[in-house]
C-alpha cells in the first residue's frame, strides 16, 4: 500500500516537473528492467553516448524497473510525455499495438539471431514497425533481442501434452496467451513484479523470459528447470515520444539517432554475454538446477502446435498485421538462403 502511494506521488513529481525547464534539460528514460540487466546496459550505454555526444548539454536519467510502475505505466507515462524514453515489449504494449505481436509468435523467425537482426532491419519491415507506432504517438528507436525466451517450470517440459494442466505466466499481451494454451497451458497473464511471490505460492508453475532475467528476478530459486525450446527470443522496443522528439533541434536528433546506431551491435553482444554468464551464476547458485535443451524432434512438435495461433494473430491483429507477419516469413527465408548459398560458395 505504501508503496503504491510513494508511486503515485513519484509519477504526480514526474508530470508536474517535466514543465518546468531545467538547465541543462534532463531526458527521462523508463527501463521495464532492474539495473544489471539488459535493458539497463542498453539505457545506461545511451545516456553515456547522449551525454558525451551534447558535450554534457543533456542529461539522460534512467529509471530502472520499480521506481515509476508497471511496463502499462511507462508506455503510459511516455505517451502524456512524462517521459521522453522507454522501453516497450511487444508482450505489453502489444495490447495497445496489435500488430506489433508478431514479435511474439513461435517459430517464425530464423534460429540465427543474425538472420533475424537483418529482417528487422529490412526498410519494408522497419518502415511498418514504425508506423505503427507513430499512430500512436510513438517515435520508435530501435527493436532488439535480449535473448533466447527459456522456460523456468518445476518439472520437465518436452512435448506440448507436458504443458497440460501447468499454470504458466505469460506477459500481458492476448497473443502470448493463446500461445501457450495452444500447446495446452493455463495460461496466466501478470506483471513482472509479481512472477517470483506467484512462483514461490505456487499459484503458477512456471514462466518464461531470458536467462539473464531468470536470474535478475530470482526465479530460479522457485523453480528448478530451465528448458531451451529456441521458440522465440524476446524482443523489445525502444521508444520516444512523438511530439518531444519531432520538436527536438536537427544536433540534438543526431545526438539520439548516432547513439541508437552505436547501440545496435553494442547490445547484440551483450545480450549475449549476459545470457551466458547469467546460466552459469544460476548453476552456481542453485547447483539441483535442471538444464534442458530439447532435440529437434522435440522442437519441432511445439512448433507443429504453434503454427494454428497464426491465424488468432491475424484475427487479433486484422490485414495489416497479416501483412506484416507473412512479409517477415519471406525474408526469414530470403535472408536465411542468401546465407545458405553464400556459405556453399
Ligand atoms: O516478463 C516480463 O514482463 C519482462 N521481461 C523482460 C525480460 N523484460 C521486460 C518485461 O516486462
Amino acid at each position: 500500500m505504501i508503496r503504491r502511494i510513494l508511486i503515485a506521488v513519484l509519477l504526480v513529481l514526474l508530470t508536474t516537473g517535466c514543465h518546468r525547464k531545467l538547465d541543462p534539460p534532463v531526458w527521462r528514460f523508463a527501463i521495464e528492467e532492474t539495473s544489471g540487466s539488459v535493458q539497463d546496459a542498453y539505457a545506461q550505454k545511451f545516456k553515456e553516448l547522449v551525454e558525451e555526444k551534447s558535450g554534457g548539454k543533456v542529461i539522460v536519467k534512467v529509471y530502472p524497473y520499480g521506481t515509476l510502475g508497471t511496463s502499462d505505466q511507462l508506455s503510459e507515462l511516455l505517451y502524456n510525455g512524462s517521459l521522453q524514453f522507454a522501453m516497450a515489449s511487444p508482450g505489453h504494449i502489444g495490447k495497445m499495438i496489435p500488430e506489433v505481436q508478431v514479435l511474439l509468435l513461435h517459430y517464425v523467425f530464423s534460429d540465427d539471431e543474425e538472420v533475424n537482426r537483418k529482417v528487422l532491419k529490412s526498410p519494408e519491415i522497419k518502415n511498418e514497425f514504425n508506423q505503427l507506432f507513430a499512430d500512436k504517438g510513438f517515435e520508435m528507436l530501435s527493436v532488439f533481442s535480449e535473448g533466447w525466451q527459456v522456460w523456468s517450470t518445476n518439472k520437465p517440459i518436452k512435448s506440448p501434452q507436458d504443458f497440460a494442466g501447468v499454470k504458466f505466466r505469460v506477459m500481458t499481451s492476448p497473443l502470448l496467451m493463446a500461445a501457450y494454451e495452444a500447446y495446452g497451458a493455463s495460461s496466466t497473464p501478470l506483471a513482472y513484479s509479481e512472477v517470483y511471490s506467484a512462483l514461490q505460492l505456487k499459484m503458477i508453475d512456471g514462466q518464461v523470459n531470458p536467462v539473464f532475467a531468470i536470474e535478475e528476478m530470482s526465479f530460479y530459486e522457485v523453480n528448478d528447470h530451465l528448458i531451451f525450446a529456441n521458440q522465440a527470443q524476446f524482443y523489445t522496443t525502444c521508444l520516444t515520444n512523438k511530439k518531444f522528439y519531432e520538436n527536438l533541434t536537427a544536433e540534438e536528433k543526431a545526438w539520439v539517432d548516432e547513439s541508437i546506431e552505436e547501440l545496435s551491435d553494442y547490445i547484440a553482444e551483450t545480450q549475449a554475454r549476459f545470457n551466458e554468464e547469467r546460466l552459469h551464476v544460476i548453476q552456481e547458485k542453485n547447483p539441483d538446477i535442471k538444464i534442458v535443451e530439447l532435440t529437434p524432434q522435440e522442437r519441432a512438435a511445439f512448433r507443429q502446435a504453434s503454427v494454428p495461433v497464426r491465424e488468432q494473430f491475424k484475427a487479433i491483429a486484422g490485414e495489416r498485421g497479416g501483412e506484416l507477419l507473412e512479409t517477415i516469413l519471406k525474408e526469414v527465408e530470403r535472408i536465411e538462403s542468401e546465407k545458405d548459398r553464400k556459405a556453399s560458395e
